[in-house]
């Protein structure tokens, strides 16, 4: 059975509501893989902020786009989770202005919807205004999220900056989290904002004189950095130094990019990632050093704008949950998907008068997001050969109930999970992630339902699986991934 017909088959027996509605034929290459979960050997937390998203300042040239207007997108946000962050910065947050008496603006300087800045050149200058600011208080209100804000660093006055901070702490008062000061600071020597020279003491040099003229006008104001683009020497280093002024660590990762580098597959992007795991020592040594949490402010599959064909496919979205279990097992405390625009890594697209959509990626963050308030616990993945592409992680949820998450990035292996949880359950409910393949970019569902409009989604909540002395046998289709509670 090939693997679309295997999809046929199962979702013919979703009507036979108790059982699993899988069953593998014999000819079905299956690895058989084995999860011990140790439920009292606790792990990160996934606070109730941990997801979120991140968005170009540009698109604050829009005042109406993050505001109580955009019903649309309001709802695809607070669908995602009721309390997540919404980053504002990017490339763009360097050439925005802050401008407090704003003229009329030619309907040309107005983007209907910004995407992904490209970084090829430097970006079209942009106003941000105060009505903008104050749009955006109505729009966190309204999805309940709050903000972290990106002020430029590249192209601005520390004047200018804490103007501009004083009145996004007095319009957004509790809506705003943290201010960041500045986007990929360590990329500033390459791309025309900073000489060739410039390091992390230029850098260190300039962060601080912003960051006093700011603390000066707003004292109660938090801050947050480097948000670099890489984990590199910056991460560390800004721990030593400013571990006083912030509350936060915060830095990008990009898993592939440029779009035009041929070696960027679906198959490419699903296998584990040495950049990533060469980048946890360095955080994880600024966060003991710092005493500080840690955040992925700025993420998506591809830089550049992302690939078409891979980033915009369900295979982003098994990427995407994975990568948020991954990085939230050695400690971080949330992660913002960058996006925006029609970007092809974008978790929602549209614009006001086209309407918006959920693509792929947004299901897998909706998946991980089932586990917000919950907890990691240990667990033991044993796959035959070792496979890095069966991935799976075990969450305690905040009334107690054992979760877990099972992600298949593996294209041609279906996986027969069986898992000794110590828990007494006596029946496990299965919510699926799927699509008729990782390339699919249109025909993604998650417990058996798609988001719809507004970000509606309602999960079939059928599908369930006997546990037999406190073991629970659990196949995942190759390339998809499961949502598993036990209740
Ligand atoms: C990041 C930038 C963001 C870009 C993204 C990309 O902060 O503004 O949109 O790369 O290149 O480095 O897609």
């Amino acid at each position: 059975m090939n693997r679309r017909d295997f999809l046929l088959s199962a979702a013919a027996g979703a009507t036979a509501a108790t059982l699993s509605r899988f069953s593998f034929a014999q000819a079905t290459p299956t690895i058989d893989a084995r999860l011990t979960v140790h439920p009292n050997q606790l792990g990160t937390a996934l606070g109730e902020d941990f997801v979120g998203l991140s968005y170009e300042t540009a698109q604050l040239a829009h005042p109406e786009y993050f505001s109580s207007e955009n019903r649309e997108l309001i709802g695809y946000v607070r669908g995602l989770s009721p309390r997540g962050i919404l980053r504002i910065g990017g490339n763009t947050s360097e050439y925005a202005t802050w401008t407090p008496h704003p003229t009329a603006q030619p309907p040309s300087a107005i983007p209907a919807a910004v995407g992904p800045d490209k970084g090829r050149k430097p970006a079209p200058p942009t106003q941000t205004t105060p009505q903008a600011i104050r749009n955006l208080r109505d729009f966190l209100d309204a999805t309940g999220w709050r903000a972290y804000y990106g002020l430029n660093l590249g192209k601005n006055t520390p004047q200018l900056a804490a103007d501009e901070a004083a009145f996004v702490a007095d319009t957004l008062g509790d809506r705003l989290v943290l201010l960041q000061i500045g986007n990929e600071a360590d990329l500033f020597r390459n791309n025309g904002l900073r000489p060739h020279t410039y390091d992390y003491a230029a850098f260190a040099k300039d962060w601080q004189q912003f960051y006093d003229a700011i603390h000066a006008r707003v004292p109660a104001a938090k801050f947050a950095g480097p948000d670099t683009a890489g984990t590199s020497a910056f991460v560390v280093e800004f721990a030593k130094q400013f571990h006083e002024q912030v509350v936060l660590l915060s830095t990008h990762y990009y898993a592939e990019g440029p779009p035009t580098d041929p070696s960027m597959t679906i198959e490419r992007l699903l296998s584990p990632n040495p950049k990533m795991e060469n980048a946890i020592p360095a955080i994880k040594e600024a966060m003991t050093l710092s005493h500080l949490p840690y955040r992925l402010s700025e993420t998506n599959s591809c830089y550049s704008g992302g690939k078409e064909g891979v980033s915009n496919t369900f295979a982003s979205a098994l990427w995407a949950a994975d990568l948020m279990l991954q990085i939230a097992s050695f400690g971080a405390s949330g992660i913002n998907f960058h996006g925006g625009g029609y970007g092809w890594y974008a978790p929602i697209v549209g614009t006001i008068p086209n309407g918006f959509v959920a693509r792929p990626e947004y299901y897998g963050i909706l998946m991980i997001s089932q586990l917000v308030g919950g907890r990691l616990i240990a667990s033991d993945l044993q796959a035959p050969g070792g496979s890095q592409l069966l991935k799976a992680y075990a969450v305690r949820a905040a009334n107690g109930s054992l979760q877990a998450a099972i992600i298949n990035k593996d294209a041609s292996n279906h996986a027969r999970l069986t898992i000794q949880s110590g828990a007494s359950a006596q029946r496990v409910r299965v919510q699926r992630l799927l699509a008729p393949s990782l390339e699919d970019t249109n025909d993604v569902t998650f417990d058996a339902a798609v988001v719809g409009d507004n970000g509606s989604w309602q999960g079939e909540r059928k599908e369930t699986l006997p546990v037999r002395n406190g073991t629970v046998v659990c196949e995942i289709p190759a390339g998809s991934a499961a949502l598993l509670r036990w209740d």
